[in-house]
């Protein structure tokens, strides 16, 4: 049986990550999503909750779910039995970012499996969709309609 993580901050999730979620799940016998904290990055969305609404965002997939990464993520994969991490790539930028990454968790145990972003959700990044939420712009055509209402709630409740 194979397994892989697909792991991330999704503050929030997004279409794009979703497409790298579905890609994976034909690929792998099971898929964990993991909501990781970026230590660099702090977040909108409570883990907990980030957690809550990857889960509603795959709840057709049966054999994906989600789960937050506590520390380490070769740490959690063992966890789950995972032999590869799934990433998606949009552009060089995220290749330099994650190699060190896949170099690191390949060195730790776990090996990385990169999918090149569909074209279609490529422009698609968290901290741009905060971005244009932050300014009143659209939202919904970038992230799952329950991510988009908690994101605006969460943004007038940190402007209040
Ligand atoms: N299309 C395709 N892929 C996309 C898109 C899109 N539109 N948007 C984002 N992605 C990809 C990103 O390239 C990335 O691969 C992934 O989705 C997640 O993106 P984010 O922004 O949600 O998450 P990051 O980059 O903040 O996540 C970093 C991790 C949390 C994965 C990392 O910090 C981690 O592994 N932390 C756990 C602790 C650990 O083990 N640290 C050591 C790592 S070597």
């Amino acid at each position: 049986m194979s397994i892989a993580v697909v792991p991330g901050s999704f503050d929030p999730v997004t279409l794009g990550h979703l497409d790298v979620v579905r890609r994976a799940a034909a690929l792998f016998d099971e898929v964990v999503v993991a909501v990781a904290t970026n230590v660099a990055k702090s977040p909108l969305i409570p883990a907990a909750e980030r957690v809550a609404l990857v889960s509603e965002a795959v709840a057709d997939l049966p054999h994906v779910r989600a789960a937050e990464v506590p520390g380490l993520l070769v740490e959690f994969c063992r966890e789950v039995g995972a032999t590869a991490v799934v990433k998606g790539l949009r552009s060089g930028g995220d290749y330099d970012a994650e190699l060190p990454m896949a170099w690191m968790n390949r060195h730790l145990g776990v090996e990385t499996v990169f999918l090149p972003a569909d074209p279609a959700v490529a422009h698609i990044a968290s901290s741009l969709v905060k971005d244009v939420a932050r300014h009143g712009g659209p939202i919904d055509d970038l992230v799952p309609a329950r991510v988009a209402e908690v994101v605006r709630d969460r943004l007038r409740a940190a402007r209040e």
